[in-house]
């Protein structure tokens, strides 16, 4: 029997989507909020140079779990600051703690909730598992949608992560409190409020923050994560080595993220009885460490009056001096980072991301006809989608027009010639590539919109296996980014391979992966080398291990792109 496909997707499609629309309020005030909350405590720490900071932190965390904690504290952040992660480390600390302080004031009125009603805990519990066993990737989508990029929807989505544990232990610290204590408050004749606060609370509290320690913890192993949808910080960093493939430096920054968990978690276990609390009452270093932060707040408060940036209705102060962009890895955004300097757009900065988050938030500002700065490239189906244009760029930063190569591992001549006879002679237009990512974006898989294009084209694939001898089952992968370009391209490639006997499979990448997998010879071909200009690093640090086939499509364009509604016309106007 042909049983229909249950719309389920598509129905929280429409749900995310009225949402979206509904609440555009609400949620634009939760993201001032969360980003001011965040500015706050990004502006304290980054307030006196990273050398006082750090031994005020060190002292924190002596005071609260002993000196050898607090020489390790010292040591371990002067190493990162010696690395030159001390930047990322404090936005790293700043994005946990507002998260921390979220699950907190969130979680812990939850938590009494279920402890105090059998329903809500019935309700709740299911809930909660839900929310930890979906994959945290997933929340990270309708994330984008409502909050735009950026560090918000990062924080939103590891709080949802994070929160269960706290919500669960606070529901459990205080149903462990002894019967006996119970029954005594009541005997006494004390409220409801009363025994909370002077009986349940206080004897739950030590589980209380074993959950709340366990919920920042789970918080922290989202900085990677949040980074796709352009938190900044340390898990940008280890985003950008893995999308470049820079070992080092991703090993510098994990080990800043492993430093900072063992003092963030030895810290906040040791925060209700400080190891040095006998000497220093608990409130008085708290008294002084609320006198440090507002004093300087008011402090940079003052400063900032007198250094208010240029043109308050300008590009840049209603775009927050934001260009939106995609992977770190990308041509197109190391070229973005030379435009700054060589356009001395110094206010300016590029938020990473990925391409399918810029979508968005183009999509997001395009509806409700606000200027956005996108890094865009051409052809893309955004084009025909939107009424978009190109930034002139008359210093020539984005490389004019190029084209896409293919390029295959060293033996795949010999070992499939029927393969790379087809990868040789696989040549298209723009056009080709716009209708198959269009049909992509009408809602057809790449399989079948590839299938289609292919259907529609017959001249053009006979071309392309033209007198290429016919494979055998032979195993083919071809790597790809999900870039829509490169989506489109190894459908289309992979499908025709398919047709013409190859076992094929497409592996989705991150940039360097892309390129090494071919150098190495893990991957047989990739057909989304853009070039000359785009991917010249890539291409020049591989290219004595892999075959470039030339040339599979002309006339593409990288730049700076914005709607029609924007009345800028070139990189210059954004001075
Ligand atoms: N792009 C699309 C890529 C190549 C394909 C322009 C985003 C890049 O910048 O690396």
């Amino acid at each position: 029997m042909n049983m229909p496909k249950i719309p389920l997707g598509s129905w929280i499609d429409s749900l995310v989507e009225w949402i979206t629309v509904a609440f555009a309020g609400l949620f634009s005030f939760i993201t001032t909020t969360i980003d001011g909350l965040l500015d706050l405590i990004v502006n304290v720490l980054s307030a006196g140079p990273p050398i006082v900071v750090i031994v005020v932190l060190a002292l924190l965390v002596a005071y609260t779990s002993r000196w050898p904690l607090g020489i390790f504290t010292l040591l371990s952040l002067l190493l990162i600051d010696n690395l030159g992660y001390w930047d990322s480390a404090i936005q790293t600390l700043a994005i946990v703690l507002v998260s921390g302080f979220l699950t907190i004031l969130i979680g812990i009125p939850i938590g009494i909730w279920c402890a105090q009603s059998k329903t809500v805990q019935r309700i709740v519990t299911p809930v909660l598992d839900f929310m930890q066993t979906m994959p945290a990737f997933v929340y990270l989508i309708p994330s984008i949608l409502f909050f735009g990029i950026g560090v918000v929807p990062g924080i939103i989505a590891s709080f949802i992560f994070a929160i269960a544990p706290t919500i669960r232990m606070t529901n459990l610290g205080i149903q462990e409190v002894p019967r006996d204590l119970i029954e005594a408050s009541d005997a006494f004749g004390s409220t409801r409020g009363q025994k909370l606060l002077k009986v349940q609370l206080p004897l739950a509290t030590p589980t209380m923050l074993a959950g709340v320690n366990q919920s920042i913890m789970l918080a922290l192993s989202m900085v990677v994560t949040a980074s796709l949808v352009g938190a900044p910080g340390l898990g940008a960093d280890v985003y950008r080595a893995v999308s470049q493939i820079n070992v080092g430096q991703g090993f510098e920054a994990g080990l800043s993220i492993v430093f900072i968990a063992i003092i963030l978690d030895r810290f906040t276990q040791n925060l209700r009885k400080p190891a040095y609390g006998h000497v220093v009452k608990g409130r008085y270093v708290a008294a002084l460490v609320a006198v440090l932060v507002v004093g300087t707040l008011l402090v940079q408060a003052f400063a900032k009056e007198e250094a208010a940036p240029g043109n308050a209705n300008g590009i840049g102060a209603q775009t927050n001096y934001r260009i939106i962009g995609i992977e770190p890895g990308a041509g197109i955004m190391a070229q973005a980072g030379n435009a700054i300097n060589e356009y001395k757009l110094d206010n300016w900065k590029v938020v990473e991301g990925s391409s399918a988050g810029m979508i968005a938030e183009l999509q997001k500002a395009y509806n409700n006809k606000q200027p956005i700065i996108i890094t865009g490239w051409a052809p893309h189906w955004k084009f025909s989608k939107f009424d978009l244009k190109f930034l002139d760029d008359p210093k020539g930063v984005f490389g004019g027009t190029e084209g896409i190569h293919t390029i295959v591992r060293k033996g795949l001549e010999q070992d499939a010639p029927g393969a790379y006879k087809i990868l040789d002679q696989f040549s298209w237009e723009t056009g080709d590539m716009e209708k198959v990512m269009v049909y992509i974006e009408e809602g057809m898989s790449p399989a079948e919109a590839a299938e289609k294009w292919i259907d529609e084209n017959p001249d053009k694939v006979a071309e392309w296996t033209n007198g290429a001898q016919k494979g055998n089952g032979e195993k083919i992968n071809l790597v790809y980014v999900a870039w829509d370009t490169e989506i489109a391209s190894t459908n289309v490639i992979g499908k025709v391979l398919e047709q013409n006997g190859y076992n094929v499979s497409l592996s989705q990448v991150e940039v360097g992966p892309m390129y090494a997998g071919v150098a190495n010879g893990s991957s047989d071909a990739l057909v989304g080398a853009w070039l000359p200009s785009t991917h010249i690093e890539y291409f020049n640090t591989y290219k004595d291990d892999f075959v470039d086939l030339g040339l599979n499509l002309k006339g593409t364009k990288n730049g700076l792109v914005v709607p029609e509604y924007v009345d800028i016309d070139s990189i210059e106007d954004l001075k």
